[in-house]
């Protein structure tokens, strides 16, 4: 029985790869894990991603039959499938799954948004893209707060444990240049940023779909890649043709 992963380089993509190797690092066997690159310059739009992913977003993964997508789902899936301490599955299971939901209600769609109007969206001009920068830039900064106050508390975001919170989040939070958010006031979240990157299962993880020399830093010509890429997604151009 093999786990089919179905992913990009992209902060919800890596969510899974680290996942991945976390589990190996805690000594989980694993089915064989096969690895599929989906395009997205289109290819997730395609009937065969579709059919696994009606969301037409990586992730997502197919394991003993079974279509599953979403990222925090997956997290979740892997967890309970395959029992470590990245998500427990007694009672401490609640000091978790709220945190997981807080990533994909929250850190996902607010810092994605970011990122978006930063980088990406070509379609509208400075003083339209204005309103969303600063919402999204403040909301941005609030829930680093958030993430703060948990880190205040203890070292990982659910307790002294690494758990799915943190690969959800920190895929997200380490990307703070690329989508402008300032963390430096928050040298708690800094500290957990290098904490979490300097794991080994999250070190391979981070490294699916990169050159090996550009796992943290961007080159010119990946910056181009991602902006035009991330262009088209951000301006949903595939929506836009059935206006
Ligand atoms: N809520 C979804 C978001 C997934 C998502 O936004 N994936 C992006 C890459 S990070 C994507 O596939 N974008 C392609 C598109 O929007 O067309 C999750 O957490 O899985």
């Amino acid at each position: 029985m093999s786990l089919d992963v179905y992913t990009a380089a992209t902060p919800n993509g890596w969510k899974i790869t680290v996942m991945i190797e976390e589990l190996v690092e805690a000594g989980v066997e694993l089915p064989a894990v096969n690895l599929q690159s989906v395009s997205l310059g289109g290819e997730q739009f395609s009937p065969e991603f579709v059919a696994i992913c009606p969301n037409q977003k990586i992730p997502a993964i197919v394991h003993d039959g079974r279509a599953i997508m979403e990222s925090c789902a997956i997290l979740q899936y892997l967890g309970e499938t395959f029992p470590s301490p990245l998500l427990p599955l007694d009672g401490r299971r609640w000091d978790v799954i709220p945190w997981l939901y807080w990533q994909a209600a929250n850190i996902g769609p607010i810092f994605g948004n970011k990122l978006s109007y930063t980088r990406y969206i070509n379609d509208a001009s400075e003083e339209q893209k204005a309103h969303p920068l600063t919402r999204f830039a403040k909301e941005s900064q609030r829930l680093l707060g958030v993430l703060d106050g948990q880190l205040a508390q203890h070292a990982y975001i659910c307790g002294e444990e690494f758990t799915v919170a943190d690969i959800a989040t920190w895929c997200w939070v380490r990307s703070w240049k690329w989508a402008k958010i300032d963390i430096t006031r928050k040298p708690r979240v800094m500290d957990w940023v290098r904490r979490v990157r300097a794991r080994p299962g999250v070190e391979r993880g981070v490294a699916f779909g990169v050159p090996t020399d550009e796992v943290d830093k961007f080159s010119a010509e990946r910056r181009a890649r991602y902006r035009q890429g991330g262009a088209s997604i951000a301006s949903n151009w595939a929506l836009k043709d059935d206006a």
